[in-house]
């Protein structure tokens, strides 16, 4: 069985906790909230509070009671495709195969959906966190760490140079501050938040951080892969949209079978990061390694 059909209670968990904390369709404002609940809740991989959850599980076991304070990354993530695909950033007309916020509610409404998400996440953590008792220490931990890593110093400043390099030549360094920011930033948090959250001390949070950082830039690599070789039915998204755009890619850096090589030899150094804390970190090694395969 492929991990990510081994993982799948886990994503039908993620949807639970988001249906349950959304404001519903018909609470006013109706169409922010009927955006909020179309774009968080459409079918996605919720990899981001799976990681969080797969992280936790390595220092406490079973570990349920996470799963509604990690859902609410997912809130960020959404915020951050929502805004991605508006006009004045990558203008994109389909997102987890269905047309993007912008499209399906207008402009004003998508991006007050998104504001909406990035804050409504933040209400979600404290809410959940307290009432699934964990302390105010540990949740002003997962506060900050997700709030940099969507910030100007993490995602937003990945996402900006991104748009500004759009076209022009770019070198190795750029690619991966690039990438570092826009994808690998809320990748190492949310293995953080779960580690905070299971109370893992300093060699834990150490060694989680070296692996999120590590599944980002493999993530990144085999994104740019399936922009180029990906099937739009499969990955919900247009293809050869980066292409299109002449955005900052791996294959248009280094080959195409090069990017995958790097893709494989990032897989082995995070599995290896992760290998001291078998059995219990054996699903978040099956997800790095998944990677390199990924269709969507
Ligand atoms: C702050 C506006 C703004 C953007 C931040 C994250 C980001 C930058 C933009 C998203 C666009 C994008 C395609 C980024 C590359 C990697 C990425 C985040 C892909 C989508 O993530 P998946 O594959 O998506 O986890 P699903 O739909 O499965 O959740």
């Amino acid at each position: 069985m492929i991990i990510l059909d081994r993982l799948e209670p886990l994503r039908a968990l993620v949807d639970r906790e988001l249906d349950a904390f959304l404001p519903g369709e018909t609470e006013r404002p109706e169409a922010v909230h009927r955006a909020m609940r179309y774009s968080s809740l459409a079918r996605g991989k919720r990899l981001r509070p799976i990681l969080a959850i797969l992280t936790a599980r390595i220092f406490r076991g079973e570990t349920e009671e996470i799963a509604p304070v990690a859902a609410a990354i997912e809130l960020i993530h959404s915020y951050s495709l929502i805004h991605d695909d508006l006009p004045c950033m990558d203008d994109d007309d389909l997102r987890r195969g269905v047309p993007t916020c912008h499209k399906a509610f207008g402009e004003a409404v998508a991006v007050l959906a998104g504001d909406a998400l990035l804050t409504c996440a933040f209400e979600m953590i404290l809410a959940n966190g307290r009432k699934h008792g964990f302390s105010a220490e540990a949740l002003l931990s997962v506060i900050s760490e997700l709030s940099r890593a969507a910030g100007s110093r993490g995602m937003i400043a990945g996402q900006i140079e991104d748009i500004q390099s759009e076209g022009k030549e770019i070198d190795p360094d750029l690619l991966r501050y690039i990438h570092h920011h826009k994808t690998g930033c809320l990748f190492t948090a949310s293995v953080r938040v779960g580690a905070i959250l299971a109370g893992a001390g300093e060699k834990g949070l150490d060694d989680v951080s070296r692996f999120g950082d590590i599944f980002g830039q493999a993530f990144q690599i085999t994104d740019d892969i399936l922009d180029v070789e990906g099937d739009s039915a499969v990955t919900g998204k247009p293809q050869g949209s980066d292409q299109q755009k002449a955005k900052a890619t791996y294959p248009r850096l280094f080959t195409l079978e090069k990017s995958k090589q790097m893709a494989r030899e990032q897989v082995d150094e995070a599995a290896a990061i992760l290998a001291p804390y078998a059995p219990a970190s054996d699903d978040l090694i099956a997800l790095v390694r998944y990677l390199p395969d990924r269709t969507s």
